[in-house]
C-alpha cells in the first residue's frame, strides 16, 4: 500500500494496547487476542489463528464508534434508516475495515514484526456471500454510505449459513459448492441472545371481542420459531461512527416446553431444532424468484418480522408513543423480498398494539418506501393464495382488507372502470389467483423508485404503470451509485495514491465534488504515463492471478476485455462469444492480420437450475479451449473463464479492466452498478443504452463510450413488425461463419451437438435480440481494437472517465434517498 491515504491516523490512546494505533500498540493488542482471546501460543497459532486476532484488534478499535450510534438511535429526535435487505454482499470486512480506521500501513507493520505478511493475513478471510449479486451488493455499498455520511441505520436481513455456493469449473462446466462461511468463526459478528425475537407461522385465526367490546383478531400458529440477531459494525471512512448489520439467525424456541408436550420424546425435540433453523440455512442462489417454495417465504417473513419487532422496541425506548413511529424510522423495501413487511407492521400495530386500522395504516404508509430492481415480468415475485394463507394465514386476511379499501379508493377515482381496478389489484384473480408483491409494496409506499433514471421511466410506463396514472407523486428515481472506498481506495490503491497526489485525498467522501479536479490532468503527458503505469501493473497482478487460477497465461500488454457479473441470458454474454468467434474467423482466413491483442476475461455464477446459462459457461470454456491453443492465433487472443466470480475476486479485476462490456438488451438491465466500478477503475465501457449505461454515458461524453445497438423503441418496433432473426442470420455473412462454426462441433468436438439448444434459441427466437444487435457490436468493438492503438488518446479517455464518474458514488444516492424518501437530514 503506497498511498498515505490508507496510512495512519493518530488518536489520543496512540498506545492504549485496546484503542491505540501506533505499530506497538496494534503488536500488543494481537498478542493479547492470541492469549486471551484464542488461549493460543503464539508458536502454535495458525494463520486463521492470527487472522482472528487481528480482526479482535481491528474491532477493538471500531467499538470506540459504538457509542455514537447507540446515542443516535437512541436520541428521539433523530430518524433512523430500517433497510431491509434478503441480501447484503458485503465482501471481506478486514481490508476495508483498516481503511476505514486508517490504520493500514500501521497494521502491515505491526504484523510484520510478527513474522507475518498482511496480504496472508487478508486472503484468510472467508468472505460473507449472503447475496446472488447486484442487489445484494447495492444494499452492502448503501450500508458503507449511510455510516460514511453518518447517517443512523440498521441493515435488517437473515444470517445465512450458507451463503452464494462458491463455482469451481470442472471441465469447463460449473460445479457449485457449498460456501461454509462460517466453518472457522466469524470475528466481525456479535451475537445478541437478549434481542431475539419469536417468529409464528402456520395456524389459523380466531376472532374474540376485548374487554372493551371491541372485535379482534388473534393468530394460532402452528409453529413458532426464534430470531437471533447477529450484529455487525460497518465502519465509516475515518469517521467516529459505524453502521449497524443486524442479520437474524433461526432457532428452536426454548418456551415451547418438550418437556410438558412429549415427555422424553427426545428426538422430536431435536426434530424441531432442525426444522427451526432451516429457516436461515441457505441462500437461495437464484437470480429470478423462487416461485412457489415455502421455505423462501418463510425467510422472507422470519427477517422482516424481527426487523419490526426490533424497531419497535428501539422506537419504545425512546420513550416514544407508537403512533410516531414514522418519526423514528423509515424503513426502505429493497425490492419486493421483503415486501410482507407491509402486512406484518400492520399486524404489529392492530393485532398486538391494539391500534386502529386507519391509524396504522397512516403510520404504515409513511414508514415504507420501495425500490424495484426489475423489470424483467418473469422476475416479478408472486406468491399463489392457498400457498400463502397456509403458511400467513392471518397476513392473508391483512392484505384482503389492505386491497378492499385500496380497490375502493380506486373505485371512487375512476367509477365504473372494472379493468383499472382489476389490474391494480394486489390479488391477482387470474387463473391461480395469487399475490403480487410489487403492488402490495406499491400500495403502502409513500415512494417508490427505480435504480437508473430509464428504468424509473419505464417503470413507470410498464411494470407498475396503473400506479404511476393514480399516484404519479410517489414516483421518484435514485439511481444506483458503488462506493469509492472499497472499489477504490481498498482495490486500487495504486491509483489511490496517484490521485491524492494530484488531488489531495478528499475525493474519498466528497467524490462529487472533487473526483473531477483530476480532468485537467488528461492533458498532462507525465500524468498519463503515470496512469498507465498503473493499470500496467494492475494488469500484471490480475495475470499473475488468472494463471494461478486457471493455468492461462496472458499477455499484460493485450487489451484487456472484462465481462464480469451473473451469467444471464439477458446480460448476453454469447454476444460477446459471437465477437471473438469473428475475430478468430478473421485470423484464420489471414493468418497475418494486424490486430490489436486482446484477453477477453468472464466471471461469474449461474443460478444452478439455469441450464442455458450454464451451457454460456460451457461455451466460453469450450472456445478457451481451442482459440488458446490454436498456433495461427499466436496469443493474439485469449479467453478465460475466472472461476468464482465475489467481491474479493472483483476487487482484483476491475482496477485491471480496460473495457467493460455492458452489454445487455435495451431495457433489461435495471441499473447495474458493475458498469460504474469498471469506469471508476479507468476502464472504457462497450454498452447498450440501458440501465446507468445511459446516465454514465452522458456523464462521461459521448466522445469517450464505445455506443452501440437497438434502443428500447427500436426493440418494441421490431418486435411490432415481427422479430425474425434468422434474417440476420441469412443476410451477415460473418454472422452465419460464427454460427455455423458452432454447429459444426468446432469447438466441441467430444460432443458436437453441445450448443445446439443455444443455437437453436438464437435462430428460432433470439428473445434478447443477439442477432439483430450483432453487426453494430462487431463494428463498435472494431472501433475499440482501433481506439487503443492510439495508447496517449485511450489513457486520455481512461482518465476522463474516472472524473466524470462523480455522480455514481453511493454516496451521492443516499443523499437523494434522504432528502427524496426518508425525509431525513444526514449528517455530512
Ligand atoms: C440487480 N438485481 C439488477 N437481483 O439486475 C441490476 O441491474 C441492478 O443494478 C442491481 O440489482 C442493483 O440495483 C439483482 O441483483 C437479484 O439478485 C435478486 C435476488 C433474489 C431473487 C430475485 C433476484
Amino acid at each position: 500500500m503506497e498511498a498515505t491515504v490508507i496510512g495512519a491516523q493518530a488518536t489520543k490512546n496512540e498506545n492504549d494496547a485496546r484503542r491505540g494505533n501506533s505499530v506497538a500498540a496494534i503488536r500488543k493488542s494481537i498478542l493479547d487476542h492470541i492469549h486471551f482471546s484464542q488461549a493460543r501460543l503464539p508458536v502454535m497459532a495458525t494463520p486463521n489463528d492470527w487472522y482472528v486476532a487481528l480482526a479482535y484488534t481491528v474491532r477493538d478499535r471500531m467499538f470506540g464508534h459504538w457509542i455514537n450510534v447507540v446515542q443516535a438511535i437512541a436520541d428521539p429526535r433523530r430518524k433512523i434508516v430500517g433497510y431491509l435487505s434478503a441480501e447484503f454482499l458485503m465482501g471481506p470486512h478486514l481490508g476495508n475495515a483498516l481503511i476505514s480506521l486508517g490504520i493500514y500501513d500501521n497494521v502491515r507493520a505491526a504484523v510484520a514484526q510478527l513474522g507475518l505478511d498482511l496480504d496472508d493475513l487478508l486472503a484468510q478471510e472467508e468472505e460473507p456471500g449472503l447475496g446472488n449479486g447486484g442487489l445484494g451488493r447495492l444494499a452492502a455499498c448503501y450500508m458503507d454510505s449511510l455510516a460514511a455520511l453518518g447517517v443512523p441505520a440498521l441493515g435488517y436481513g437473515i444470517r445465512y449459513e450458507f451463503g452464494i455456493f462458491s463455482q469451481k469449473i470442472r471441465d469447463g462446466w460449473q460445479v457449485e459448492k457449498t460456501d461454509k462461511w462460517l466453518r472457522l468463526g466469524n470475528p466481525w459478528e456479535i451475537h445478541r441472545p437478549e434481542l431475539s425475537c419469536t417468529v409464528n407461522f402456520g395456524g389459523r385465526t380466531e376472532w374474540f371481542h376485548d374487554e372493551r367490546g371491541r372485535l379482534r383478531i388473534k393468530w394460532i400458529p402452528n409453529r413458532v420459531i426464534k430470531g437471533v440477531p447477529y450484529d455487525t459494525p460497518i465502519p465509516a471512512f475515518r469517521k467516529d461512527f459505524i453502521g449497524i448489520l443486524r442479520l437474524w439467525k433461526s432457532e428452536a424456541v426454548e418456551s415451547f416446553d418438550f418437556q410438558a408436550f412429549n415427555v422424553g420424546d427426545y428426538y422430536k425435540a431435536v426434530d424441531e431444532k432442525v426444522v427451526s433453523e432451516t429457516v436461515s440455512k441457505v441462500l437461495y442462489p437464484n437470480d429470478e424468484p423462487e416461485i412457489g417454495k415455502t421455505l423462501r417465504l418463510a425467510q422472507q417473513y422470519f427477517f422482516v418480522s424481527c426487523a419490526l419487532q426490533d424497531m419497535i422496541r428501539i422506537h419504545l425506548i425512546r420513550g416514544k408513543a407508537l403512533d410516531t413511529f414514522h418519526e423514528s424510522f423509515a424503513v426502505q423495501l429493497n425490492d419486493t423480498h421483503p415486501a410482507i413487511a407491509v402486512a406484518e407492521l400492520m399486524r404489529l400495530l392492530v393485532d398486538e398494539h391494539d391500534m386502529e386500522w386507519s391509524d396504522a395504516w397512516t403510520i404504515t404508509q409513511n414508514v415504507f418506501s420501495y425500490t424495484n430492481q426489475t423489470l424483467l415480468s418473469e422476475a416479478l415475485e408472486k406468491w399463489s393464495l392457498p400457498f400463502f394463507s397456509h403458511l400467513l394465514p392471518r397476513h392473508l386476511e391483512i392484505i384482503y382488507e389492505i386491497n378492499h379499501r385500496f380497490l375502493e379508493e380506486v373505485r371512487r377515482r375512476a367509477p365504473g372502470d372494472d379493468s383499472l381496478a382489476s389490474r391494480l389489484s394486489i390479488i391477482d384473480d387470474g387463473g391461480q389467483k395469487s399475490i403480487r408483491m410489487a403492488h402490495l409494496a406499491s400500495v403502502a409506499s409513500h415512494r417508490i423508485n427505480g435504480v437508473a433514471e430509464i428504468h424509473t421511466k419505464l417503470l413507470s410506463q410498464t411494470v407498475l404503470r396503473d400506479f404511476h396514472d393514480i399516484y404519479p407523486d410517489r414516483f421518484v428515481n435514485v439511481t444506483n451509485g458503488v462506493t469509492p472506498r472499497r472499489w477504490m481506495v481498498l482495490s486500487n490503491p495504486k491509483l489511490a495514491g496517484l490521485l491524492e497526489g494530484a488531488i489531495g485525498d478528499r475525493w474519498i467522501c466528497r467524490f462529487e465534488e472533487e473526483i473531477e479536479k483530476i480532468a485537467p490532468l488528461a492533458d498532462d503527458p507525465e500524468f498519463r504515463n503515470q496512469w498507465r503505469e498503473v493499470k500496467r501493473e494492475n494488469k500484471a497482478g490480475l495475470a499473475r492471478l488468472i494463471h494461478e487460477r486457471t493455468g492461462n497465461t496472458i499477455d499484460s500488454d493485450a487489451l484487456f476485455d472484462v465481462q464480469v457479473k451473473r451469467i444471464h441470458e439477458y446480460k448476453r454474454q454469447h454476444l460477446n462469444v459471437l465477437h471473438i468467434i469473428t475475430l478468430y474467423n478473421r485470423i484464420k482466413r489471414n493468418p497475418n492480420l494486424d490486430i490489436t491483442p486482446r484477453a477477453f476475461i468472464f466471471g461469474g455464477k449461474a443460478a444452478p437450475g439455469y441450464a442455458m446459462a450454464k451451457l454460456i459457461i460451457k461455451l466460453i470454456s469450450d472456445v478457451g479451449e481451442v482459440v488458446n491453443r490454436d498456433p495461427d492465433v499466436a496469443g493474439r487472443l485469449k479467453v478465460v473463464f475466472f472461476p468464482n466470480f465475489n467481491v474479493k475476486n472483483g476487487q482484483m479485476i476491475y482496477p485491471a479492466a480496460e473495457l467493460s462490456e455492458q452489454i445487455s438488451t435495451a431495457g433489461k438491465e435495471a441499473s447495474g452498478t458493475g458498469n460504474m466500478k469498471f469506469s471508476m477503475n479507468g476502464a472504457l465501457t462497450i454498452g447498450t443504452l440501458d440501465g446507468a449505461n445511459v446516465e454514465i454515458r452522458e456523464a462521461v461524453g459521448s466522445e469517450n463510450f464505445f455506443l452501440f445497438g437497438l434502443t428500447v423503441d427500436q426493440i418494441n418496433d421490431l418486435w411490432g413488425r415481427g422479430y425474425n432473426p434468422r434474417r440476420y442470420y441469412e443476410e451477415n455473412a460473418q454472422l452465419r461463419e460464427a454460427i455455423d462454426l458452432l454447429y459444426s462441433g468446432h469447438f466441441s468436438p467430444d460432443h458436437r451437438a453441445r450448443f445446439v439448444p443455444l443455437l437453436d434459441s438464437l435462430l428460432n427466437h433470439d428473445p434478447y435480440m443477439l442477432l439483430a444487435d450483432y453487426q453494430a457490436y462487431i463494428n463498435c468493438q472494431d472501433q475499440v481494437a482501433a481506439a487503443y492503438r492510439n495508447q496517449e488518446k485511450w489513457t486520455r479517455i481512461s482518465i476522463l472517465n474516472v472524473a466524470r464518474m462523480g455522480r455514481f458514488s453511493s454516496d451521492r444516492s443516499i443523499r437523494e434517498y434522504c432528502k427524496k424518501i426518508w425525509e431525513l437530514r444526514q449528517e455530512a
